[in-house]
């Protein structure tokens, strides 16, 4: 989300109020990280699920049964707190009713593309869909409402799960409770590099699944990347980030507190605020370390704001738009007076949140609906979020008659002769001869 010498030379004037101690984006790849998850991956790929359960043991010290059965999937949620409960289930259903309105949204169609030709586009969903939920540092209950729900709600037929064990559950039961209103067909207990594997070549009594979503650690997002191609995937995920845009109708209590909300997430998690007061900005700085002082999460938060934190004054709201664009961040919230100026006129970003009532955590719980498996590192300028679309392919379709030969042969055989492909214009050859050739240009 840094603002390179490069972008900046071509932004409208900004000032600094607080610039990143660090000097650049977080690292994306370690080259230790990039040579373990390969080597890993071809150990699995040659000695299967030998190698599975032997890093599962090594890693995650878990030499129980790999699946979790239905009657314990089942019964996942009885272990939850009451109120944990019936959250995650108001998380489900509203991701579901979202991930559903977006399908009942994508169009399949058949036009006309000229006499007798017609051209056609259907959704058809991925086969088997792979989903890593993560249990780490903070498990993130919501993970499978953003994926497995939202593979399902495609209408993807098989959809498997694997989240990481801990402790005696074999896996944490929220997470299992997830993954079961999500409505995951099978349901792991392996983590990591391993459970990637394992979906990715076939191992776990399944056809090798076609795609694998999902967030993890940098070991999981390596072998997303190492497998793509192989398989389809989401995006890899980099550290979690938020921006803000205010003007000086805002909260500096509310602005400092969004921004340590996804600052949390790990030690090299951007925020940024983007103001055209600087008076507000100057107030959410201070306010920050104010915050900073009792927040229980303060050991990652605090780092991540002094190395990857940033305070830009605009001069107006055109200026904000230019740099918001330009940090392309993966939440993006909006606290002016004028809002929808906003949502018209910016083009960069993961999600957006518009208005001070709309806070990053409502859609990062899934209780607000939409999806937080969002672009980051500013991936934002060319990709959007999960959503129902990435597991549906619109696959095209044609059908020419008879006549509809009349207008086609004739251009194709023109420019098949003038590539010298022979063997393409023969085949439009055959089908003219066949109907008789009219007089004129095609
Ligand atoms: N902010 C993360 C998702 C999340 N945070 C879930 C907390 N729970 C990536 O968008
Ligand atoms: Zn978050």
């Amino acid at each position: 989300m840094q603002i390179t010498q490069h972008e900046a030379q071509s932004l409208p004037p900004f000032q600094w109020l607080k610039k990143p101690a660090v000097d650049g984006p977080p690292a994306q790849r370690d080259p230790s990280v990039v040579e373990r998850v390969s080597q890993m991956l071809s150990e699995i790929e040659r000695k299967g699920m030998d190698a599975v359960r032997a890093y599962a043991q090594e890693l995650d010290g878990w030499s129980g049964d790999l699946e979790i059965g239905a009657a314990e999937l089942e019964k996942s949620g009885d272990a939850l707190p009451p109120d944990v409960r019936t959250a995650l289930e108001m998380g489900y259903e509203r991701t579901h009713r979202f991930a559903a309105a977006q399908r009942e949204h994508l169009t399949d169609f058949e036009i006309e593309v000229a006499p007798g030709v017609a051209g056609g586009q259907r959704h058809v969903p991925v086969s088997r869909v792979g989903a890593y939920l993560p249990a780490g540092r903070f498990p993130l209950l919501a993970s499978a409402f953003m994926t497995v729900n939202v593979a399902k709600t495609a209408g993807v037929p098989t959809v498997l799960a694997c989240t990481p064990p801990s402790g005696e559950h074999g896996a944490h039961p929220a997470v299992l409770y997830g993954a079961h209103l999500s409505r995951a067909d099978r349901v792991f207990a392996l983590g990591g590099v391993q459970a990637l594997g394992a979906m990715a070549f076939g191992l776990l009594g399944e056809a090798p699944v076609d795609m694998l979503v999902g967030a993890g650690n940098a070991y999981v997002t390596e072998a997303k990347r190492q497998l793509f191609g192989r398989v389809g995937i989401d995006l890899l995920a980099g550290p979690s980030e938020v921006a803000v845009v205010a003007d000086g109708s805002a909260d500096p209590v509310w602005v400092a507190a969004d921004l340590l909300g996804q600052a949390e997430h790990g030690p090299n998690s951007p925020a940024a605020l983007v103001t055209t007061s600087q008076e507000l900005g100057r107030k959410v700085v201070s306010e920050i370390e104010r915050q900073l002082e009792t927040l229980t999460t303060r050991d990652i938060a605090g780092p991540a704001w002094r190395d990857f934190g940033s305070v830009v004054v605009v001069e107006d709201r055109a200026g904000a738009v230019a740099v918001a664009d330009v940090i392309a961040p993966e939440h993006l919230e909006i606290q002016t007076e004028d809002d929808d100026y906003y949502l018209r006129n910016l083009s960069n970003y993961g999600s957006l949140f518009i208005g001070s009532w709309s806070t990053v955590a409502y859609s990062d719980k899934g209780i607000a609906g939409t999806n937080h498996v969002l672009p980051t590192g500013k991936t934002a300028r060319y990709n959007a979020g999960l959503s129902v679309s990435r597991f549906l392919r619109p696959l095209t379709y044609q059908r020419a008659s008879k006549e509809g030969t009349v207008s086609l042969a004739p251009a194709v055989e023109r420019v098949s002769a003038f590539e010298g492909l022979a063997a393409h214009g023969a085949t439009a050859t055959l089908r003219i001869d066949r109907v008789g050739r009219t007089s004129g240009a095609f």
